[in-house]
Order: structure tokens, then sequence, then C-alpha cells
């Protein structure tokens, strides 16, 4: 055992220095490393119930069955994961900004942490937030290996109920078929390569494999699924939340799908945008708010005085499929509520993102350096890149120096949206297509087809780091790359 998260962990408090970062920012005390008890994390097996059939899935649960972790801004993340499925995963904190060797991607910031063997995690927490966490291990998000990561701030208040609400796709396809089959489909669907009614056939040969031809037109979500679930459960039988009538709630929503991106709908409640991605941000008023794959959005609601149920709903984007959640007030009655919208959603914008404007911008500075990142692919056979690059392990690194305001201007020249996740940093967004401002500082950003988004960040937090769209099968595919500095 111990051996097992030596390999993980030896070599990292000796060069990186776990317990240089732990020492630094503890009261003295913890210097023996007591001071705060570790929380554990199981990775496990588990089943659940999709449409009335059996599912195996995969969880991430404390000793006492709660799901991932709520802590406090200012305590130390301690944690220890302990792998118990009977193959290697490694799980990457989202959001947060660790010492690069715990940053939970396997391969970049170290091994993947064998069947049986654990993985100890200590770093100090920066900012609160709604956060989440989830394997970074081949396909195995899609089999629900994703959890929340709550960190309560000054914005949690006594009289505020927090409810989670985690988002997810689900197929009964195992994911590496799912994978498969786009890798074989799409290169079978190039319009000058086929003959007509391929696509009939394949879409009768492959469950896992959504529209043919994709190449030729853009394309919302490359892959059918079976049912859409908020904290595990369809609309057949979605959870209900106790609420106070006239109560406030604070959603915390996180879109932990591999594939699908929604928009938020909160039917007859009134919503207050507080945050994105954990960040706090100037709050917007709605009813309905996009949320791209692995975004957060804390909205703050007010419940109304009437006893009645106020479903949360999230429908699916360019579809009417819907999942949710139902907030009870008093002893409102839970009616049936349709797994089909009234109305498709639409493709996501980036209008909302254009609206946001950051609480706590980054400093005004001048740019040391600029990355100029095309978002790439072919659908024939499924490749995916970055400047035209598909990832593999002999990709150098981009460069990037200690110290440095840096820009990535991202510009999508495919006929898909890719959401594009920043490790190890929190970024801001100041421009699209050209028009800068100062918008919200996340750590995902959607960029839609033929569009330009430009981030800054600074490096401030030296170490390996991955740069990918988070679409599970985009990444997999090599839409990947690496920012490396010392
Ligand atoms: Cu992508």
């Amino acid at each position: 055992m111990l051996s097992r998260r030596t390999v993980i962990m030896g070599a990292v408090a000796a060069s990186v220095g776990i317990r240089r970062v732990a020492q630094a920012q503890s009261p003295p005390a913890s210097a023996g490393g007591n001071a705060a008890p570790k929380t554990i994390l199981r990775l496990q097996r588990r089943s659940i119930e999709v449409n009335g059939k059996p599912a195996s899935v995969f969880g991430i649960r404390q000793p006492d069955g709660t799901f991932g972790l709520t802590t406090e801004v200012g305590k130390p993340f301690r944690v220890r994961v302990e792998n118990g499925i009977d193959e290697p995963s490694l799980i990457h904190w989202h959001g947060l900004t660790p010492p690069w060797r715990q940053d939970g991607v396997p391969g970049i910031s170290g091994p993947p942490i064998p069947p049986g063997g654990s993985a100890d995690y200590d770093f100090p927490l920066r900012f609160g937030g709604t956060f989440w966490m989830h394997s970074h291990q081949g396909l195995q998000e899609q089999l629900l290996m994703a959890a929340p990561l709550i960190i309560r701030d000054q914005r949690d208040r006594p009289d505020q109920q927090d409810v989670v609400v985690m988002l997810a796709d689900f197929s009964f396809t195992p994911p590496d078929q799912i994978f498969a089959a786009l890798k074989k489909g799409a290169g079978m669907t190039m319009p000058a390569a086929s003959g007509g009614d391929t696509s009939t056939a394949m879409k009768g040969a492959m469950p896992g494999m959504a529209k043919a031809g994709a190449a030729a037109q853009p394309d919302l979500n490359d892959v059918k699924y079976d049912a859409f679930l908020a904290n595990d459960r369809t609309l057949a039988d979605p959870q209900t939340v106790s609420v106070e009538p006239g109560g406030r709630v604070l959603l915390r929503l996180i879109n932990s799908s591999s594939m699908s991106a929604f928009h938020i709908d909160l039917g007859r409640l009134d919503g207050e945008l507080i945050a994105v991605d954990g960040f706090e941000i100037v709050p917007i008023r709605g009813r309905r708010f996009p949320i791209a794959v692995a975004q957060r959005l804390d909205i703050r609601v007010a419940v109304p005085h009437a006893a009645a149920s106020y479903p949360v709903l999230a429908v699916l984007e360019g579809d009417r499929k819907q999942t949710g959640i139902v907030l009870v007030a008093g002893n409102g009655r839970v009616d049936r509520i349709a797994e089909l919208a009234m109305m498709p959603s639409k493709p996501l914008t980036l209008d909302l993102e254009a609206r946001l404007r950051a609480k706590r911008p980054l400093s005004v500075r001048k740019v040391d350096r600029v990355h100029t990142i095309n978002l790439t692919g072919e659908m024939r056979g499924y490749v995916w890149s970055l400047n035209n690059v598909v990832w593999n392990k002999d990709v150098p690194p981009l460069p990037i120096a200690k110290g440095e305001r840096v820009e990535l201007v991202m510009i999508n020249r495919t006929p898909m949206s890719h959401p594009m996740h920043l490790h190890g940093h929190e970024f801001q967004v100041v421009e699209i297509d050209g028009k800068r401002f100062s918008g919200a500082v996340r750590d995902t950003v959607l960029v839609p087809p033929g569009r330009r988004v430009v981030v800054a960040f600074d490096a401030n937090n030296p170490g390996w780091w991955a740069f990918h769209c988070h679409l599970l099968y985009h990444l997999d595919a090599g839409m990947f790359t690496t920012f490396r500095y010392v």
C-alpha cells in the first residue's frame, strides 16, 4: 500500500513540494500533518436504474456514502483517493489550482492509481465556488466517474439552502463501443465517399452513433444518448428537494456530461446568476441559462410563498429532451413532468458569455505572450486536433514562462462547438470576435463554429498543464495539448 502511494506521490513531495506548500500556507500546528482530517474518497462500481433498467456505473463516494466533497475556503484540501475499481484511475479536481503533480491527469501530472491503490492530496484552497471532480483516465467519465466539489465561502449564507444539481448524459452502450462507432462511422459518412443510403444502414448498425453525414453540416452532439440524468435520475422519477416557501435557494448546477450541452429552464422561478465556474460575476437575472459541458452555474432563486412544486430543468441543446429535479415548497404537489420540452432548445451561443462581467477581473497589465490555437478536426476517422496536431506524448508543450500574462486566441475552424478547458489556472474571457471586454473569470469557455474567443491568464502555477476540449470523445481523439513552465 505504502509503495503504491509512493509511486503516485513520492517524487512529488521531494521535487514540487507538497510539504513545502502545506507548511507555507498552514499554521505551525499543522506541520505534523494531523491538523485537518483527511477525507477519504473511494472510486467504486455501483448500480443505478435508468429508464427501469439496471446500469453498472462508477461513483466517487466518501465512506458514509456522500458523493464528492463539500469543504470551505481557507481549509486545506486534504484528501486520500482510494481506487476500488478493477482498472487504473485518476481524479482531476476540475477548476482548482493545485500543485501540478496533484492535478490528476494521467501521464501529465502523474501515473494513474492502480486498482487497490491510493493517492494523497494536500494543497491550499485559494477560492470558493462550485467545482467538480472527475476521472481523467480513458472514458471513465462517461460511466459517471464524477462528483460535486463544493467550496463554501462568504457567498453562502445561513438563510440560503444549497441545492446541487449534477447533469450527465447516459448510454447503455459501453463507452469504448461508442468511441469505436464514432471513429468507424464518421469515416464512412463522408459525402464524397458514400453512395446514398449508407447513413440509414449506419444508424441501424451503431447504437451509439447519432447522425450520419456530420461532416456536411454543423453537428450538436456526436452521440445519441439513452437518457439524461440530474443527480443520477431521469424525469420518470426525479429527485425532489424540500425547500421553504419564501426561502432562498442557491442552485449549484454542474454539467458533468461527456458530450451534451443544455439550457437550464427555471420555469416560473426568477433566477439570479451569480457565478460561473465558481467565480463571481455581476449578477444577471433570467429564467433560461446555457450550460456547456464541464461548466457550472450558481443561480440564486427566491422560492415563492405559495406551497407548490418548481421544476428546475435542463433541456438538451437543439432537442426537446430534458432532465431535472423538482423543488417542493411546503406541501406542494409534484406532478409528472414530461421528458420532452414543449420546444426544442436552441444551439448554445455566446450571447450570455458576451454579457458576463467578472466581479473580480484579472489585474490590468500588458500581455507578455499570445498563443493562437486553431480548433481543428476532420469527421473522416473522427480526428480532432489543435492547430492540426493530434495529441500524443511526443507533442512538445507550448512554451510560457512564470510570471507572464498569457492570452490564448482560440479560433474554431470546425462545424462543432468546443468547450475549452485550461488546467491549473483560472482565466478571464477578454475578447469575442474582436470585441474586447472584461468578461467572466472561469475555467471552461465554449467556442462555437467559426467564432474567435480570447482568454487571458497569469502564469502563476508552474508545472505541466493540460489544455483541451472537454467533449470526452474529442479529448480522447486528440483535441488536447499542454503548457509547461518552471
Ligand atoms: Cu471538441
